[in-house]
């Protein structure tokens, strides 16, 4: 069991006890956080220190999904190995995870941050600024089971700020905006108000939008190698880190990521829940239940891009991230199918072994 002191340390990095009622703790274990995660290993945080780590080979092989290995933001159990070494044995529940399709042709999924509450969409207002590719964020982020945020960097340089974030309340309604300078802690002040104690938030958008300055400016410290000191001083250490899981001053936790150069859909995404109501609802309005939108008369949705009320270019994206969605839950289908049947004869093989060993 956890005492009251292991619960007030662990709190520092975000654990929640009222997660994961009646945790057994075996002896000799105890829980801690992925912080860090490296090519040869983890670190993990117990609360008070960091740690360098291993997982069980259990934990990252025999899972259905590569998503499910452990990754920074999970919590997990862990044990000293006779050597020494420090061995993550136990991942505990997610209670959200984000995901995405992994890079190339593979269907594999790819775990960016597990345990978050908030996932905070960062773009520049700058050339990074792009609608399409912030409706992507935030189908992703529908099936992540955290929050979505949406956070316009370099507002210091925009003078048209107040145009972007009309643009962005029309495809993200109801989702909180701020429009910062990430290098300024006065003008992050009302982001950070809004990652309260305990909550844990991710960082995601291109290279270059500004999250490790975010990071930085909510740290209070440079913590995080950002794009300027990465030119002046090569690769230093910090660039090797991929994500890191960081407490900010305020009680919350940040996790940084390095820019996602794509963001594939995994197919468990539904429009619907990822601030596509405009046209969710526009469709029900169709002559046709089977309405596709395209010739068919009575069709809500094209009449409202004539009386220009919907953008032609959010239809399109609409119409490109369903078709997406689709693919990818047919393919995640039928690679589930592809391993039931593998598993199904294999099976039947290790029977006809055993009866003609019984012969
Ligand atoms: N003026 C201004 N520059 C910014 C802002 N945010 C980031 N930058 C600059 O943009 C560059 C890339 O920032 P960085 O945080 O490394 O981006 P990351 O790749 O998303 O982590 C750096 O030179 C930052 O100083 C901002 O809000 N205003
Ligand atoms: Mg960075
Ligand atoms: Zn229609």
């Amino acid at each position: 069991m956890l005492t009251p002191a292991d619960i007030e340390r662990l709190s520092h990095i975000g654990f929640c006890p009222l997660r994961w009622p009646g945790l057994a703790v075996p002896r000799d274990s105890f829980p801690a956080r992925i912080v860090e995660q490296h090519r040869s290993g983890y670190v993990i945080h117990d609360g008070s220190d960091t740690l360098d780590a291993k997982s069980l080979p259990r934990l990252r092989h025999r899972v259905e999904h590569a998503s499910e290995r452990p990754c920074v933001g999970d919590w997990c159990l862990a044990a000293q190995r006779h050597g020494g070494e420090w061995m993550i044995e136990e991942l505990l529940p997610r209670f959200s995870t984000l995901v995405r399709g992994a890079a190339g042709e593979t269907q594999s999924r790819q775990a960016i941050a597990a345990n978050i509450d908030h996932v905070l969409i960062v773009t520049g207002l700058d050339r990074d600024y792009n609608l399409r590719r912030i409706e992507r964020y935030l189908v992703l982020v529908s099936a992540s089971g955290a929050r979505p945020t949406l956070v316009l960097t370099k507002a210091d340089k925009s003078e048209d700020i107040e145009r972007f974030r009309a643009e962005v309340q029309v495809i993200a309604p109801g989702t909180p905006v701020h429009a910062v300078n990430a290098k300024s802690a006065d003008s992050c002040a009302a982001l950070a108000a809004s990652l309260r104690p305990g909550e844990t938030a991710v960082l995601v958008g291109s290279s270059g939008a500004g999250k490790s300055t975010l990071t930085n400016t909510l740290l209070g410290a440079e913590a995080q190698a950002t794009g300027a000191i990465r030119a002046s001083d090569g690769r230093g250490r910090h660039t090797t880190v991929s994500r890191a899981l960081k407490p900010l001053p305020g009680g919350a936790c940040l996790i940084d990521t390095p820019g996602l150069r794509e963001v594939k859909l995994t197919g468990d995404e539904d429009l619907a829940d990822a601030g596509f109501e405009d046209i969710e609802t526009l469709t029900s309005d169709c002559r046709f239940r089977d309405c596709r939108h395209e010739r068919e008369p009575g069709c809500a949705v094209r009449a409202a891009v004539v009386q220009g009320e919907l953008d032609p270019a959010r239809l399109a994206s609409w119409r490109k991230l369903g078709n997406e969605i689709a693919r990818a839950g047919e393919n995640a289908l039928q690679r589930v199918q592809r391993r039931q049947h593998d598993a199904a004869m294999a099976q039947a093989l290790r029977d006809v072994l055993k009866k003609k060993g019984r012969k």
